[in-house]
């Protein structure tokens, strides 16, 4: 144990240390829910591009609904089917943010 540390009482020690778990607790508590907000966000536009309620966006539906996507709907269309799904839409904005 660091000497500094051993100076100070036990139950300040105790106190410190919830305080900075708390802290990170807390950090990453928000973290989710603003991950959570966005994805239930892009779930609601993709719900509204997606016109014949099929779960999958159409180059048509995309173009008319989600005109970003639709830019780079082929890199987001991975297995090149001509259709888009949230899944793929989600994994595509995760490699966007790790560049
Ligand atoms: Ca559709």
């Amino acid at each position: 144990m660091h000497p500094s540390i051993r100076l100070l009482p036990r139950h300040t020690i105790g106190t410190l240390f919830l305080a900075l778990a708390g802290t990170a607790c807390l950090a990453q508590t928000a973290d989710a829910a603003r991950m959570e907000r966005a994805r239930a966000q892009l779930q609601k536009r993709f719900d509204a591009a997606d016109a014949n309620a099929d779960g999958l966006l159409s180059r048509d539906e995309a173009k008319a609904g989600m005109p970003r996507v639709f830019k780079q709907f082929d890199r987001i269309d991975s297995d090149k089917d001509g259709t888009i799904t949230m899944e793929q839409i989600g994994s595509f904005a995760a490699q966007q943010r790790q560049r």
